[in-house]
């Protein structure tokens, strides 16, 4: 984190009234106004008579009040709430013999700058909804900038770009009333993609867990379209882009994600921010799909329609890189609010292919930044600026940084033999690809089959995960109040897989009722299941990277909460400590501990994990406080592992929680069982527990 320049001590000044002045005898820290002149009262406006009206005059108040009034630019259209971070790139072995790109040759470390986003909501909503996540990467080459702009989910809702407009109007704020806010769950969003048949299989990742995230250090990336490598002979070969988080992806349950929205709505950004801050960097692993065009033939589906993947067991991934989030933004509007990323921001050795998303994606993002930063200098913002040099004959226009000397403002000419020139061999060269036929508008009859690869997901899932996509269903079509568009989507259901269908309209009370939908091609049934697209099948045995609370009182057990620390810090968790009231506490062996947060700031939702460990006499006033016995049956509701000590018996009988181990409620006596805990703690949520506290539906 950057620390603040150190500098002399402002003198602390008051006069009548009370008013304070902070002011300085040092020129390189006078404050002044934009243009550089000294200000030397910023507490008072110029005004004729200290009780008078204010002058017009008074340029040091205009310049201050119009800077302000224009602090805000035009928030992204989509992808409005996001945060960022700085790191590196590193280069494996295997990426050079794919593409002759420089960042990508064994070893080499390249800067990064990281945005992640939820698409629906607006600048200021929360940070756990239901919805995809985008996961943008710029990296600055020593050839130019490349972004590789993807989402946490590997196709998307629409084969066309002609059609994102529509998307982006139905899943926003309906027109008239401008709610709900960063919810797919309204009549709009549900009656355009029920109109879509090709939306099925992102629909299903959609109201999956993925939507979800427990941390966006927990997200998966995906480029999504298909894109070419080029090596250094020019042959080409085509590659979908995968991040994988090396702690692995993990999402919140449901009713957790809605409780947090409120109990923080900065769960994630403070989430990422303070994991850098601490130390314990995010850390991806960027692998490919590559495959040839033999392959590409093979495959019954179309490399160029995004709303299909690659099962991992046709086309295995080949990690060509990691990356490593290890510094925050100093200032988010500089960075991570003036950030522009560019699906075209391309360099030498990657290329596109025409997938038509894709293609009109290449004009979207140019276009958008011209409004978003005000003009087509964007690249001169630090943030967006190359860190090769930069040389050509575009000049002028709103917001100019760059002074270029000279006329010659042309090419070719002679006067300036040292201006920049053409350059065959290292210059960016696009692959001749074979595509090109008629001018039609006309989908691909390859693009068809929208129903095989949503019915392929249902069937890799585990139940718990398909349980929620049942009740994600429901959720969301119970929201919908047009009684046509939730028939529709049951008989689109019906199609992805009957049971699901089956259970989905039997959840909602409506069996029976599903429209009887004609797919343009009938649904395979003999895909088979592909294990990664399961994030609860690959989930890792791990607690590092997850915090861990523990509840205490005065008085609470001191070698059980130091136990405690030692073991979590050695599996790289956090220990948090919430207590009754902010202020310090001693523990049994005298320690003293300064709690992190109280029981109404610091609800169960917020960590992974909970300890309950007061004193008795803490307990007893615990079993008085509402908030407390929620805070423990939330944790159980959630699915998390919980510990407790012997004192805190009462508090789960009031919450009628049964301590049992295999239901991952671990009694908290000794170091063992200290283990047990963690041992819990490591399967993430207790599944076997879901039945108890949520019928399946
Ligand atoms: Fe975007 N998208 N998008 N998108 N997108 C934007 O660009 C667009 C699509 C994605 O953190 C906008 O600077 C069109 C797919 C991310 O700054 C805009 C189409 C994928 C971000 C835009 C798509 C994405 C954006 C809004 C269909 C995953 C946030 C502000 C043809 C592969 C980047 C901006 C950031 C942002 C247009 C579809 C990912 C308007 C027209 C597919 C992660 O240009």
């Amino acid at each position: 984190m950057a620390k603040a320049k150190a500098g002399k001590k402002p003198v602390n000044r008051k006069v009548a009234g009370g008013e304070l002045h902070q002011t300085t005898a040092a020129d390189n820290q006078t404050l002044t106004t934009n243009q550089g002149t000294p200000v030397a009262d910023n507490q008072n406006s110029l005004k004729s008579g200290a009780r008078g009206p204010t002058l017009l005059e008074d340029f040091i108040l205009r310049e201050k009040i119009t800077h302000f009034d224009h602090e805000r630019i035009p928030e992204r259209i989509v992808h409005a709430r996001g945060s960022g971070a700085h790191g590196y790139f590193e280069a494996a072995r295997g990426a050079s013999k794919l593409s002759k790109a420089a960042f990508l040759q064994p070893g080499k470390r390249t800067k990064v700058f990281v945005r992640f986003s939820t698409v629906a909501g607006g600048a200021g909503s929360v940070d756990t909804p239901r919805d995809v996540r985008g996961f943008a990467v710029k990296f600055y080459t020593e050839e130019g900038n490349f972004d590789l702009v993807g989402n946490n989910i590997p196709v998307f809702f629409i084969q066309d770009a002609m059609k994102f407009p529509d998307l982006v109007h139905s899943v926003k704020m309906e027109a008239d009333r401008a709610f709900p806010q960063a919810a797919s769950a309204h009549d709009t969003f549900w009656d355009f993609v029920s109109l879509m048949p090709e939306s099925m299989h992102m629909l299903m990742w959609a109201m999956s867990d993925r939507a979800i995230p427990r941390s966006l250090r927990h997200i998966e990336g995906f480029g999504i379209h298909t894109f070419r490598l080029i090596d250094v002979a020019g042959k080409s070969t085509f590659v979908k882009f995968h991040w994988r988080p090396t702690i692995g992806a993990a999402s919140l349950v449901w009713e957790e994600a809605v409780k947090i929205a409120g109990a923080d709505p900065d769960y994630h950004r403070r989430d990422l921010w303070e994991s850098i801050d601490t130390g314990a960097f995010p850390e991806w692993t960027l692998s490919v799909q590559a495959f040839d065009e033999k392959i590409a033939d093979s495959l019954d589906f179309d490399i160029l329609d995004p709303t299909k993947i690659i099962p991992e067991e046709i086309v295995p991934l080949t990690p060509i890189g990691r990356m490593v989030l290890d510094r925050n933004p100093v200032n988010f509007f500089a960075e991570t609010e003036q950030v522009a990323f560019h699906p075209g921001h391309i360099v030498p050795g990657i290329d596109f292919t025409p997938d038509p998303l894709l293609q009109g994606r290449l004009h979207s993002y140019l276009d958008t930044q011209l409004s978003r930063l005000g003009g087509p200098n964007f690249h001169e913002i630090p943030i967006n600026k190359p860190v090769c040099p930069m040389r050509n004959f575009q000049r002028d226009g709103h917001m100019r940084m760059l002074a270029v000397p000279g006329r010659t403002n042309y090419e070719p000419n002679s006067l300036d033999p040292a201006s920049p020139r053409e350059n065959p061999v290292r210059g960016f060269a696009s692959f001749p690809d074979p595509n090109a036929g008629p001018k039609v508008r006309e989908r691909s009859e390859t693009f068809a089959d929208h129903y095989s690869q949503a019915r392929q997901f249902w069937r890799s899932m585990t139940p718990p995960e398909q349980a929620h996509i049942v009740s994600a269903f429901t959720f969301e079509l119970s929201k919908v109040t047009t009684l046509a568009v939730r028939t529709r989507m049951l008989g689109h259901l019906d199609l992805i897989e009957p049971e699901l269908g089956q259970r989905v309209a039997a959840a909602m009370g409506m069996e029976g009722k599903a429209d009887d939908i004609v797919p343009a091609v009938e649904p395979r049934d003999d895909l088979p299941p592909s294990p990664p697209l399961s994030i609860v099948a690959k989930a890792p045995a791990t607690i590092e990277g997850r915090t861990i609370a523990a509840l205490v009182t005065p008085g609470c057990d001191g070698k059980l909460l130091a136990a405690l620390a030692t073991a979590l810090k050695k599996e790289g968790a956090k220990l948090k400590l919430v207590a009754p009231k902010i202020g310090p506490l001693k523990d049994s062996s005298g320690a003293t501990h300064r709690p992190d947060e109280t029981i109404d700031g610091g609800p169960s939702v917020l960590f992974d994990a909970v300890v309950v460990l007061p004193s008795e006499d803490g307990a007893a006033e615990l079993l008085n406080m509402a908030a407390a016995i929620n805070w423990i049956r939330d944790a159980y509701g959630h699915l998390k592992a919980i510990a407790y000590a012997d004192a805190a018996a009462p508090l789960f009988d009031e919450a009628a929680i049964e301590p049992d181990v295999d239901l991952g409620v671990v009694e908290l006596d000794s170091k063992r069982g200290v283990q047990d805990f963690i041992a819990a703690a490591k399967k993430h949520r207790i599944w076997d527990r879901e039945k108890l506290v949520r019928p399946p539906v």
